[in-house]
């Protein structure tokens, strides 16, 4: 589990009950703020994300405190948010000064501590299975990067020349994200369309795998009968290529009623769609339009790079 001990940050230290430093619009985010739904853990208050007034370093009990780091404004991009974060992205969650990194190892140490309801299912084939999605989710998390900038962000995701530097200089060479390779390329425009493409292939593997599954024995989720932190990774993942457009509906008929059947889920209204409701119509809008016009993500749906 990603346990970050002797943060350098001075802040981590003084934060008691639960803290999520994150950014609505993120799906890494999203998958937290959805498992803390589901626990049953709301969101009590929203402060900036690197205040130290000591009103706002205690979380109640049953409850978290939100602390929004801006990625457009790039406020991941500040050293000290890399003091918190040492990879320089969204979330980093803190438990009474217990500094925890990576989505999904958040979950899981959520987990650990707020066992009930459990987000993962009985069944030890379920169980394996759910452990085997959520590998895949962790490897396909780059295509979701290309495939929601290429059709997503678009210009928007650019990053500044004076933002460049700042990478560089703050970024750890034996960081997983290799943030700066990706911009230094993606704001010069020389990822290759092929590039793009073989990104949402990638995926289109991943979501066939778990249409033909779904179809197969009209399973309510993607282990089987119970809810799981597969789910969680999923979905959120999907919402954020709904949000490019992608035609899920006549592409993955079976997932696409699975993932309606997430999004009806009180902790998914809460926690994913609630605070996200403003990119979320407004990529929903723009994929809309493109896709009228023709160069939208529709368009490539289902073309092998
Ligand atoms: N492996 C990390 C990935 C985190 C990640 O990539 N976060 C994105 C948002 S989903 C981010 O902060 N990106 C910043 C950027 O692209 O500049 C995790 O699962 O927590």
């Amino acid at each position: 589990m990603a346990i970050i001990q002797n943060s350098t940050s001075p802040l981590v230290a003084r934060l008691q009950g639960v803290h999520l430093f994150g950014f609505d619009g993120a799906p890494c985010s999203q998958r937290v703020s959805f498992a803390l739904a589901e626990k049953g853990l709301k969101r009590v208050r929203t402060v900036r994300w690197d205040s130290d007034d000591p009103a706002v370093c205690v979380a109640p009990p049953g409850g978290y405190i939100f602390r929004p780091v801006s990625l457009i404004k790039k406020a991941h991009m500040t050293p000290a948010y890399a003091a918190i974060q040492p990879n320089m992205v969204v979330p980093a969650l803190v438990l009474d000064g217990t500094l925890v990194v990576e989505s999904m190892d958040i979950v899981d140490f959520l987990e650990s501590r707020w066992p009930e309801p459990a987000l993962v299912p009985g069944d030890p084939e379920a169980r394996a299975l759910m452990h085997s999605l959520i590998e895949l989710g962790k490897t396909l998390h780059v295509s979701v990067r290309y495939v929601s900038f290429h059709w997503g962000l678009g210009r928007l995701g650019r990053t500044s020349a004076a933002e460049e530097e700042t990478i560089a200089k703050l970024e750890r060479s034996e960081s997983p994200e290799q943030l700066l390779a990706f911009y230094q390329r993606y704001n010069r425009g020389t990822i290759d369309e092929g590039v793009f493409l073989g990104h949402l292939a990638a995926l289109e593997a991943g979501w066939g795998a778990q249409e033909a599954r779904l179809a197969g024995d009209g399973r309510p989720f993607l282990t089987g009968g119970q809810f799981s932190r597969a789910d969680i990774l999923w979905a959120v993942k999907m919402q954020r290529i709904v949000e490019c457009g992608y035609p899920f509906a006549a592409r993955f008929p079976h997932l696409h009623a699975w993932f309606r059947r997430m999004q009806a889920r009180p902790p998914f209204a809460q926690g994913v769609m609630g605070p996200n409701r403003v990119f979320h119509h407004g990529f929903r809008l723009k994929a809309a339009i493109e896709n009228f016009l023709g160069f939208g993500i529709a368009r490539v749906a289902g073309v092998k790079a």
